[in-house]
């Protein structure tokens, strides 16, 4: 048996745990739901004025949430500079800048894939547009998730497709700024049913690699097959130098986009154990920790807490793991011995070393029973009357 709690782990976790950032996806502020329903609530935000006060609300009792990531046009206001002093006033800042290829009647049959140049030049110009919000803002992060791909075999071919993609994303790669990025999201399925045009991790990085440095590529936790090893993923995509960001959360079947670490924290430890392994937790490692969720039936605020705490227990666990212990029976063949080494700090209650860490920060002990004692959800709900909510899509 380990130790994982030893002091000098304890203390190296707690400033490791200090520094870890977690960016937060403006979306969850708004209503979301499935194609059978999209639920309302009482307090929900109107605009993208209010999502960002909720996102603020989020980092004033984790201490660990100080980006926002937007997304166009589902956050387009009239001044982003305005917008990004709203958020630096309430203490956050804005983060990635997500563009939207899915709710265009004209990507019906692809975007940046499309055979027609007309299509593609618009979704390329969309980027375009993205890219001054980004100066606006002063994000880096330019974030897209290509929705394109084909329903029946045979519907396009498959490689012309690859060379129209490769081809608008280089459009979209020149316009960068240096110290941007863009950040290249694969998903297996949906809302395409046959092939995804960027079904995976390495067709994102084989595009990435022909773009450049600046191109990287996004994890969605949501966005893989049953049963797949997603940690291996990690690992790889952070021996290439190209894992540029996580989407966390969790699923049981589809793209459930549910709290993060809720269906399965053992997979979200042994995740946060590749990257605590690989060095890759510290700020400057490139990686940008993302949410990337929607709280259906459950109140937002609350459900964004939890999320950042999920993600705290499963790296305060991950950081104390014996990694002397690890290697030496991972060396000598001691399988259940290193299996044990992993196993022993995920089963560590990690909730007095965090309580510890946020006391240290002057924060309370549970941010979200702090959140609950506060009364904000009262009053929202009491003073966001009129108006429309803002709403997944819309
Ligand atoms: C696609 C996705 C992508 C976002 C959207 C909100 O499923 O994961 O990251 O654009 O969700
Ligand atoms: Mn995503």
């Amino acid at each position: 048996m380990t130790d994982p709690g030893t002091p000098d782990r304890r203390a190296a976790a707690l400033a490791a745990l200090a520094e870890q950032t977690i960016e937060l996806p403006s979306w969850a502020f708004g209503n979301s739901g499935t194609r059978f329903k999209v639920f309302g609530q009482p307090g929900v935000a109107r605009d993208p004025f209010e999502k960002i006060e909720d996102a603020a609300q989020v980092h004033r009792y984790t201490g660990a949430a100080p980006r926002v990531s937007l997304h166009v046009p589902w956050d387009l206001v009239d001044d982003f500079g305005k917008l990004a002093a709203h958020a630096a006033d309430l203490g956050v800042s804005i983060g990635a800048i997500n563009s939207n290829l899915f709710q265009d009647d004209d990507y019906r049959l692809g975007s940046l894939t499309h055979p027609e140049k007309r299509v593609r030049d618009k979704a390329i110009a969309h980027h375009t547009q993205c890219i001054d919000v980004m100066r606006a803002t002063g994000s880096t992060d330019l974030k897209l998730w290509l929705p394109d791909g084909t329903n029946y075999a045979g519907q396009d071919d498959l490689r012309g497709r690859q060379d129209r993609l490769a081809d608008s994303l280089q459009q979209i790669y020149a316009q960068l700024d240096p110290g941007m990025r863009l950040l290249l999201e694969y998903k297996f399925y949906e809302p395409y049913f046959y092939a995804m045009d960027i079904p995976d991790w390495g067709t994102s990085l084989l595009h990435c690699l022909a773009l450049g440095e600046q191109a990287t590529v996004v994890l969605d936790t949501g966005h893989h097959a049953p049963g797949t090893n997603i940690e291996f993923i990690v690992m790889q995509l952070l021996r290439a130098g190209r894992l540029g960001a996580f989407d966390f959360n969790s699923r049981y079947y589809g793209d459930d986009d549910l709290i993060v670490g809720s269906a399965d924290p053992f997979q979200l430890f042994r995740i946060m154990n590749e990257i605590v392994a690989a060095d890759a937790l510290r700020p400057d490692s490139g990686v940008n920790f993302m949410l990337d969720q929607c709280h259906n039936i459950e109140p937002k605020i609350p459900g964004q807490i939890r999320s950042v705490t999920n993600v705290q227990e499963a790296t305060a666990k991950a950081l104390l793991v014996d990694r002397e212990a690890l290697a030496a029976a991972q060396q000598s063949g001691d399988v259940l011995g290193a299996h044990g080494a992993l196993t022993d700090a995920f089963s560590t209650d990690v909730r007095p070393l965090l309580a510890e860490l946020r006391e240290s920060k002057g924060l309370d002990a549970d941010p979200y029973a702090a959140y609950a004692r506060s009364g904000h959800a009262e009053r929202i709900a009491r003073e966001r009357v009129g108006g429309t909510q803002a709403s997944w899509g819309a």
